[in-house]
């Protein structure tokens, strides 16, 4: 091959001369010198934390710039078939740790900061382009893709303020305020203003005769602009991408319309949507969704067509994975592209688009169900909601044909929901269009097969509907939050094969029995533990017992999730102490409840859980009568870095939501991995970690699903009293009401949806989720046990691993397959 450009023999040399030796401190220092007197324009004299990190970080970049170029010339050059993961949050977290681990640079960047006297520690602010659980997911799939060297991509949107900054009032109440984390310049990201592409809003359609085509145009035009963000995998030179899109105005010729049409435009991109299953149906949000998913596409395409190949081989190459219903809009943008732009017949259109897409449902919720109306779809997106209407004649005439006459069904199943206002149901066309439907553990899957979804499994077949258990990557959610435990893991191992292969810690179960591993085990525990009570000592002046049991639950605030359960139980818990004699409470085992988790703004009663949390802890923490037998924490702004200090902190994993109601979880995974044991409900992959870890180590309680509908119904239609339901509970809701933590009035709407409908059977559950908590006291009372437990419930979490979540998608769903990058690259 010729040289493509200019003097051969200089640019290798140049290129030689960025080479660094990966495990000489000095020259990691010299590039992050360069990066502190050039990019920052400071010098030794003039250097602060913030422009310590700065350079430090910028250093890194280089270094994963470095594979992430070797990586997409690689690619290029191979073209493999590729997966898309197109998510609307990412949850990235920091960076910088993440990435040095990575590498296996960590050591040199250690030795090489500390020489030049750099304080790294807390500058990092967190990428918070997310909620919880599902834009967390993502974060560690791109990892595992990554690492496993599958040619992977994700795509999302580059949102000016990521999830709010929560505050706590002196009333105890959640106050938001912005998250503008693009003040200061982002050194993870490259800004990539040469990938731009045109989106449309609004405007008109008109039909071409005799074809398929249509012509949209006018309206309101705007760009989406690529922002990357290169995401190492660990151990292997292999890079991946996230791609996020920023809205920018076109410069049209008349500046003061120009000038109104930008911040309109820019409010696209403006901020996420903090709302996590819960659907609210706003305008901006569909605008979000369709800037996202059209320039995702159009990048996508392009480097197909690059390739020269005919359309009809598009799903050889290219699969795209929608994490949830958010974008299903690339299902009609696909079909218009393919028909309007490139003149491909609906049929043929048709046929590709329905081998490309899979989608991956997170949630049962009727209330988080995404339905567009049908006439603010319309004034925006008018093509794609013809296209919609064809997907769905054609879909209703193949019911009719298998089903005919049965009207109801055809109701039940259309795409477009009939009634005054009509709505698009994005899950269905979703549906229609995948060739896979998944859920995210066994529980869950079986529940979507069986009930929202039951008449799509009868039309499409069991073989489009599967199983992925989620899982979390055991990079960041143990050797980086757990660094002592990782060591121990990889000592007693002999080498660090386990972070790529987390089966492996299954041959470790024999140290549970071995008391030298167990001393090296508690040490490490009470370490974290020790490190988290500064935290909250230095940060909220409560001072813990770390002898104590530490129970955490960690999560967005849902009457789902039913925090309401576990804070009942801290308050009858309070109660009990206040009435044993001082001698009885000697015998009373320790407990401190942490709580950490935002509440959408606009959910009144979780917000009133917050605020009854934090009025209980200020009432319990300072009550002489307690002492250390029981503290209530409230970590306020919970976020991707304060679980790392959480999760290898904590003893007992608090996952009591209503049977059937949390699709899977993901906390209950890092903190199993982390040792903690699982106090939880039969629901989502709960099931899956009590089984794995062995039914010795969980407790299990409360309705199963398969109950949940018949107590809820007879809550609501033969109500008996709370008294009857839980007398425990009533003595609880007696001391909330009378005061005992302010004025109880303030509760009253909270303690109602438990009294009235109790929709999510807190009451019902009460007697039986106190009765699994003493059983886990007894246990905590016999020490060994307890860490023989907890050694056995992190060994057999080898299965939660996001490697063995992707290689399940990759092998099951997306048939694609690794394409590493030599060492040597190709030039
Ligand atoms: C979570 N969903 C599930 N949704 O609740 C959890 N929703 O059980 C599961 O483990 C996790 O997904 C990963 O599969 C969410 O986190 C959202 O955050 C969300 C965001 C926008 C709109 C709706």
């Amino acid at each position: 091959n010729e040289w493509p450009i200019g003097d051969e023999t200089t640019w290798k040399t140049a290129l030689k001369s960025l080479d660094i030796d990966k495990e000489n401190p000095q020259d990691v220092a010299n590039t992050v010198v360069r990066h502190v007197t050039t990019s920052l324009a400071r010098q030794a004299g003039n250097m602060d934390t913030l422009a310590a990190y700065q350079a430090t970080a910028l250093s890194v970049r280089d270094q994963l710039l470095e594979r992430w170029n070797e990586t997409a010339i690689y690619h290029t050059a191979k073209a493999p078939k590729r997966i898309y993961y197109l998510s609307i949050e990412w949850l990235i977290g920091r960076s910088l740790d993440n990435a040095v681990l990575n590498l296996g640079m960590r050591n040199t960047y250690e030795d090489a900061t500390t020489k030049l006297g750099f304080d790294l520690l807390n500058e990092e602010r967190d990428a918070g382009l997310g909620n919880g659980g599902l834009g967390r997911l993502a974060a560690c799939y791109i990892d595992s893709m990554a690492t496993l060297n599958l040619p992977g991509w994700g795509y999302g949107l580059r949102y000016n303020y990521g999830i709010f900054k929560q505050l706590i009032s002196s009333t105890g109440e959640q106050l938001e305020a912005p998250d503008p984390w693009l003040d200061r310049e982002n050194p993870w990201e490259i800004g990539r203003l040469d990938v731009s592409y045109p989106i449309r809003f609004y405007g008109r359609v008109e039909s071409v005769p005799n074809s398929d085509k249509a012509l949209w145009s006018g309206g309101m035009e705007c760009l989406a602009v690529a922002y990357d963000t290169p995401i190492p995998g660990y151990n292997t030179k292999n890079c991946a991408n996230i791609r996020l899109w920023t809205a920018k105005p076109v410069q049209a010729g008349n500046y003061e319309a120009s000038v109104a049409a930008s911040s309109e435009v820019e409010n696209i991109t403006r901020v996420l949507y903090p709302n996590d299953n819960m659907y609210a149906g706003k305008k901006l949000r569909i605008m979000q969704q369709y800037l996202w998913v059209s320039a995702s596409l159009q990048d996508i395409l392009r480097r197909f067509t690059k390739l020269d190949l005919p359309w009809t081989e598009l799903p050889d190459y290219v699969c795209i994975q929608m994490n949830d219903t958010h974008p299903t809009l690339a299902i009609p943008e696909l079909m218009r592209i393919l028909m309007d732009e490139e003149e491909i017949d609906y049929n043929t259109a048709w046929s590709i688009t329905t081998k490309v897409f899979a989608y991956t449902n997170h949630t049962v919720l009727p209330e988080a169900l995404e339905r567009w109306q049908v006439d603010l779809f319309e004034s925006l997106l008018p093509r794609h909601l013809q296209i919609i209407y064809r997907i769905n004649y054609d879909f209703l005439g193949a019911i009719a044909k298998r089903w005919p006459g049965d009207m109801e069904r055809i109701r039940r199943m259309s795409i477009i929901e009939e009634g005054t206002p009509k709505y698009v149901r994005m899950a269905y066309l979703a549906i229609v269009a995948s060739f896979k439907i998944n859920g995210v553990a066994e529980l869950h899957s079986q529940l979507l097969q069986a009930t929202i979804f039951k008449d799509f499994v009868e039309f499409k077949g069991r073989d489009s509907f599967t199983n992925v258990t989620n899982g979390i990557t055991p990079r960041r959610w143990l050797l980086q939050c757990n660094p002592q435990f990782a060591a121990l893991i990889t000592h007693t191992l002999g080498n660090d094969h386990w972070l790529t292969h987390l089966k492996t810690l299954k041959t470790l179960l024999p140290m549970a029995e071995n008391e030298e591993f167990r001393k090296a085990f508690v040490a490490i525990k009470m370490e974290n533990k020790r490190r988290l009570a500064d935290l909250i000592e230095a940060e909220l002046g409560i001072q813990l017992n770390i002898e104590s049991v530490f129970m955490t639950q960690i999560k967005r605030l849902h009457e789902y999730k039913r925090q309401t359960l576990n804070l009942f139980g801290v308050i009858y818990r309070y109660l009990r102490i206040k009435q044993a004699s001082p001698e009885e409470r000697k015998k009373i085992t320790k407990h401190t409840a942490i709580f950490a988790g935002k509440a959408a703004p606009g959910y009144y009663i979780a917000k009133l859980v917050i605020r009854l949390i934090n009025n209980v802890a200020k009432v319990v923490n300072n009550d002489p009568d307690v002492g250390d037998i029981l503290k209530v924490v409230f970590i306020p702004d919970y976020s991707v870095s304060i679980a790392e200090v959480l999760v290898p902190a904590s003893d007992v994993s608090v996952q009591i939501s209503t049977a059937g109601t949390e699709a899977s979880g993901t906390s209950n995974m890092k903190l199993a991995l982390n040792g903690a044991l699982l106090l939880g409900t039969v629901d989502g992959a709960n099931v899956e970690i009590a089984e794995d870890a062995g039914e010795d180590q969980s407790f299990l309680f409360g309705h199963l699903t398969e109950q949940v509908e018949g107590v809820r119904f007879s809550n609501s239609y033969q109500p008996t009293p709370l008294e009857q339901r839980s007398s425990e509970l009533q003595d609880v809701f007696r001391a909330i009401e009378s005061g005992t933590f302010g004025d109880g009035g303030i509760y009253e709407p909270l303690l109602k949806t438990v009294y009235e409908h109790d929709y999510y059977l807190v009451s019902n559950d009460f007697g039986s989720y106190l009765s699994a908590e003493k059983l886990m006291d007894e246990c905590f009372a016999d020490r060994t046990e307890w860490t023989k437990k907890s050694i056995i419930t992190a060994f057999n979490m080898g299965d939660f691993s996001s490697d063995r979540s992707v290689q399940d998608y990759a092998d099951g769903i997306w048939s694609v397959e690794p394409c590493e990058v030599p060492e040597k690259p190709l030039v």
